[in-house]
């Protein structure tokens, strides 16, 4: 049911550094089109951090870890998006399906992989409980022992409430040289973190020593470098547009992001690319630094 690429299996096999990335981000975060450069970019960042880069998607009947580029541009729009409940329906179904944080990390868990990076996870959606709509990436987060890293919260949640089911589930929330929680396109403004850290190094330890003290996820928030810190307005009006379009679950989020790149004449779309790219390279270091204190213990 998972085929993973050589170059992954060899990774994972000699205790190297590897890093999960998703496909809900380029099928549906970005427009058709420029979304696979985003994951290509994303996957450079990871090598040039000294990282394996392992692409998550469902395709042709199999989980797919470590997708070639042809395999990448498969997953367009009319991808099924594919969290932890939607795997082994979709790849009996032998449809394509484009996995979400939860989906990607379910695969994680399976094979053992450590680290992940995202844009932002999901969490709880505004106006909780109507509609009563929260991420399966929390969930998941909970029950798998790897990291994810993300310019914390999408801002277009509820996320004082996202932060409060974070502890509620046990996941330390790490702020990357910050206390409060990066707010996706804004740094400023956050939930405060449980703990803060300071490099590469200091979240490998703190990931290490949750692991051996019997805990599974963690979330690491990297503030984007060039943060965008006046979008609420015009998330405001993205959420009223999806809600007035009668637009619900599964397919929020997308809607309300491509809304913002629509709406911000690109400045969300570029602000958001970046910051993927800057988390790919941090859990790249990251995943490197596990891998050194992992080979230390054996
Ligand atoms: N980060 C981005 N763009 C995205 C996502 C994250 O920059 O599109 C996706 C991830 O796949 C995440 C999903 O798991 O949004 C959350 O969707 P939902 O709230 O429907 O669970
Ligand atoms: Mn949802």
């Amino acid at each position: 049911m998972i085929r993973v690429a050589a170059e992954v299996r060899e990774a994972l096999a000699a205790g190297g550094a590897v890093v999960a990335l998703e496909t809900t981000l380029v099928a549906h975060g970005f427009p058709p089109g420029e979304a696979v450069a985003v994951g290509l970019e994303s996957e450079r960042q990871v090598r040039e951090a000294g990282a394996v880069p392992a692409t998550v998607g469902v395709l042709a009947g199999e989980v797919r870890v470590g997708l070639t580029e042809e395999e990448l541009e498969q997953f367009g729009p009319f991808a099924r998006k594919v969290g932890p409940r939607d795997l082994a329906p979709t790849a009996v179904h032998g449809s394509i399906g484009a996995t979400t944080v939860g989906g990607t990390l379910a695969v994680a868990r399976a094979i053992g992989i450590r680290v992940l990076a995202t844009g932002g996870i999901g969490g709880v959606h505004r106006g909780f409980p109507d509609p009563p709509d929260v991420s399966a990436d929390l969930a998941q987060i909970a029950r798998t022992p790897a990291l994810v890293v993300s310019a914390g919260v999408k801002s277009l949640l509820d996320v004082p409430a996202t932060a409060e089911v974070l502890e509620s589930l046990g996941i330390p929330v790490l702020g990357f040289g910050v206390d409060t929680l990066p707010l996706f396109y804004a740094a400023e403004g956050g939930p405060p973190v449980s703990a803060r850290i300071e490099s590469a190094e200091e979240a490998a330890r703190v990931a290490a020593a949750h692991w051996e003290l019997g805990g599974a996820g963690l979330l690491l928030g990297r503030p984007p470098d060039e943060p965008l810190e006046d979008v609420e307005p015009l998330v405001e009006e993205a959420l009223a547009a999806a809600a007035a379009g009668g637009v619900t679950g599964q397919a929020v989020t997308p809607y309300v992001l491509a809304h913002l790149h629509r709406e911000s004449g690109g400045r969300t779309e570029a602000a958001n690319k970046a910051l993927v790219a800057q988390n790919a390279r941090l859990a790249g270091e990251v995943a490197l630094e596990i891998a050194s204190l992992e080979q230390d213990e054996s």
